[in-house]
This record gives C-alpha cells, structure tokens and sequence, in this order.
C-alpha cells in the first residue's frame, strides 16, 4: 500500500497536470480568438447522440460557415466519417486508455491545421461523463449532452459537467414515446445544478429543435 508521503507525490503530480493542461487550454483559446473562430466542446455520455447532433447542425450552418471537427475517440475513426460525409472536415484524435481529451490533444491539431480556412470549431469528446471535467480543453463554450434513454436520475448523478457548461442537450426526446420519463424534471435538475445554463431538448433523428440549439450557438 501507498505510504503518506507517496500519496502526496501522487496528489502533487495530478495538480501539475491539471494546471499544465490549464494552461495550455488557455493557450488554445487565444488562438482560437485570434482566428476569430467559435469553439465549442461537446462532451457527454457515451451514445447520447453527440456526432448525430454535430451532423444535423453541420448540414444547416456548413453553407455560411468553414467548421471544423475534433473528434475524440478511444479507437476508431467512424464518427470523423460521419461527419466528413456532411460538410465540414474533421480529423479523429484516438485517446488509447485515456478517457477524455485534454488540452494537449487540441493544441496539436490547431497547430498543424490552416486555421485561416475556418470559423466554426466543434470538438467532440470521448463519451463519459465524468473524466472531462478534469480537463477544460480551450474552447470557448461547452456543452453537455445526454439523452432520455440514461434514465431521468443522469443529471443529478453528474453534477459537474453540468455546472462547467453553458448549454445542456436533452437529446432524443422522440423516442418519450416509449420511455415515458418526464423531461421537465430533467431540465429541471440542470438548472437547480446551473442556474446560467441554456437547456434544449432535441431530436437528432427528427430534427426537433436543432434550430433552436443553432441559434443558441450564436455564431
Ligand atoms: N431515436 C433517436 N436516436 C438517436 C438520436 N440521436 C442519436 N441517435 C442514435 O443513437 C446512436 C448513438 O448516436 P451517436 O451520434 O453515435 O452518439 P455519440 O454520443 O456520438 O456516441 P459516442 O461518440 O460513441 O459516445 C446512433 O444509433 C444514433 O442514430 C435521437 O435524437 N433519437
Ligand atoms: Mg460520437
């Protein structure tokens, strides 16, 4: 077992990483701004519908706008196909055992990308709920998506990426049919987390509000 002052060692280099990654995040957002390019993180839980979302508002802005995706994956490049079939260029950043991206990931691809071509940054984040919250990535707006499938109780039982994004999807609300949970409690539990955040429900598959959630972008 881990002796006190190892486990201070171990505390110690965390809190390095995490204000490493502060930092570099920092970084990446001056870029960002000096390009004049909106950015947006999506994180949120695994199949929430992140990359279905991303395709339906792509196909609407990607006539007025040059955007850009990051997707992160743990292995494989499909969601970067996805979106590439819809108008934007993407890239896929493969995190291994790592289960979030962090602002190092970002940082290594804004720097090798002609960021003059674009306006629009979307970086899609693994699917999880929770190792996001440790590393802001630089971008200037989050937002967190879930759907109604992971129970009505997925707010509350994930406060904290709740409180650090500006926008919360409740996604796939066609299918309330069949679930049958009440939504309002869903969205209601966002805002006791974060009274500042803009909740909207969606349907990626029907299009239900995509609008709205466009317009909340404000890009
Ligand atoms: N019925 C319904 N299905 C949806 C909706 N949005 C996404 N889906 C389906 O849910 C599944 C997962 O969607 P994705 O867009 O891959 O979800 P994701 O959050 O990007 O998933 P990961 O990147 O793997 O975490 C797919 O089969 C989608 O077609 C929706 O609004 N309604
Ligand atoms: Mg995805």
């Amino acid at each position: 077992m881990a002796d006190k002052r190892e486990i201070s060692r171990i505390i110690e280099l965390n809190e390095d990483l995490i204000n490493n990654n502060d930092r570099l995040a920092g970084e990446n957002n001056q870029i960002l701004k000096k390009h004049d390019i909106s950015s947006f993180d999506i994180v949120g839980a695994i199949g929430a519908g992140k990359t279905a979302l991303l395709e339906r508002i792509i196909e609407k802005v990607s006539k007025e706008h040059q955007v850009f995706v990051i997707n992160g994956d743990v292995a494989t490049r499909i969601d970067a196909d996805r979106i590439e079939k819809h108008g934007a260029k993407s890239i896929q950043v493969n995190t291994g055992r790592e289960c979030a991206l962090n602002a190092y990931h970002i940082s290594r691809v804004i720097n090798n990308i002609d960021l003059t071509e674009y306006d629009v940054l979307f970086i899609e984040n693994v699917g999880n709920l929770i190792c996001p919250s440790d590393f802001i990535l630089g971008a200037t707006k989050r937002i967190v998506v879930v759907s109604i499938t992971e129970g009505e109780w997925v707010i509350k039982k994930h406060p904290l990426l709740f409180k650090m994004s500006d926008i919360a999807v409740i996604n796939k609300i066609d299918l309330n049919d069949i679930i049958n949970i009440d939504i309002d409690e869903m969205i209601n539990d966002a805002k006791e987390i974060n009274p500042n955040i803009k909740v909207f429900t969606t349907s990626a598959t029907t299009g239900e509000n995509i609008q709205e959630l466009i317009k909340a972008l404000e890009i």
